[in-house]
């Protein structure tokens, strides 16, 4: 058989196969096809929410389980999420573009100590796309970061994400920083990342733990029509 034989052509294989093969492109860091794949999934009509969580998010969800397994390690999970951030720069442009009203601005990074800048990215789109205005703090973010950023943007939201067990204590250190300096109740305090759960959030004096982007989105639009019918009852 010649070589071309072999190759797989993306366009020719059904939805479900076409996801199948795009979990085995991400795990293999394969950039390109990933791309290619969510621009055949876009042809085909898929929602840029659809292909994001179940092509995308599902495929990385292989790789975490398998990184955490000690059957992958950190090079390959970088080329993984190489290729990942090759697709959701795709799509970016297609969740953001709702020309939605501003609704809100949220300063959002990933903690001090830590590297980790999908899931953040990906909430800062999600959140865009939903109308926020988002300013992206990057990665590794120390208390004066978060907070000087918020006062000179005039953020209603700080949202904080960590992915290791060792940097999620830090978020309680930004967040007992504002309370030092009676700035607090100035914003909505969101935290998220994988090792983080609900009882987390509150015991650090968060607003609020959020699972995932859209469940991000919703809670942030939550606070904000709290905050609006606050100031128009004060
Ligand atoms: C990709 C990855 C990496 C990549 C990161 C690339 C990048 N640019 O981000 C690389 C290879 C660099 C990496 C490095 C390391 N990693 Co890593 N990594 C992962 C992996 C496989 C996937 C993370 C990911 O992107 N998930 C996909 C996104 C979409 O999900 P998410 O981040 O959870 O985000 C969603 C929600 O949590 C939420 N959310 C996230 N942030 C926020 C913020 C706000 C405000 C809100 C509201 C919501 C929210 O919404 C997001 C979207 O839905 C995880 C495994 C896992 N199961 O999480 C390990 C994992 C997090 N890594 C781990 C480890 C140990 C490391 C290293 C220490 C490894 C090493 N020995 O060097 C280093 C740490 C470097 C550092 N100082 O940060 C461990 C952490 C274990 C622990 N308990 O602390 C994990 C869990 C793997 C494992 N099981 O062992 N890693």
């Amino acid at each position: 058989m010649s070589e071309e034989e072999d190759d797989i052509i993306l366009s020719e294989l059904d939805d479900d196969e076409l996801v199948q093969q795009m979990f085995d492109d991400l795990y293999d860091g394969l950039k390109e096809e990933i791309e290619e794949g969510v621009n055949i999934l876009l042809e085909r009509k898929w929602e840029p929410y659809r292909i994001l969580t179940e092509a995308l998010v599902g495929g990385m969800t292989i790789v975490g389980r398998d990184f955490r397994d000690g059957i992958l390690f950190v090079p390959e999970v970088l080329l993984a999420a190489n290729a990942m951030k090759g697709g959701m720069a795709i799509l970016k442009p297609l969740l953001v573009e709702t020309g939605a009203p501003r609704v809100g601005k949220m300063v959002i990074g990933t903690v001090k100590g830590d590297i980790h800048d999908i899931g953040k990215n990906l909430v800062g789109m999600m959140m865009e796309g939903a109308g926020f205005e988002v300013v992206d703090l990057g990665i590794n973010n120390a208390v004066d970061a978060y907070l000087d950023t918020a006062k000179t943007e005039g953020a209603d939201i700080v949202g904080m994400s960590a992915l290791l067990t060792t940097t999620m204590p830090y978020m309680k250190v930004v967040i007992d920083t504002m309370v030092e300096q009676g700035i607090r109740d100035d914003y909505i305090v969101l935290v998220g990342g994988a090792p983080l759960n609900e009882e987390f959030g509150r015991a650090i004096g968060a607003d609020a733990y959020c699972r995932d982007a859209a469940v991000a989105v919703e809670t942030a639009k939550e606070f904000m029509a709290r905050k609006h019918n606050q100031m128009a009852a004060g």
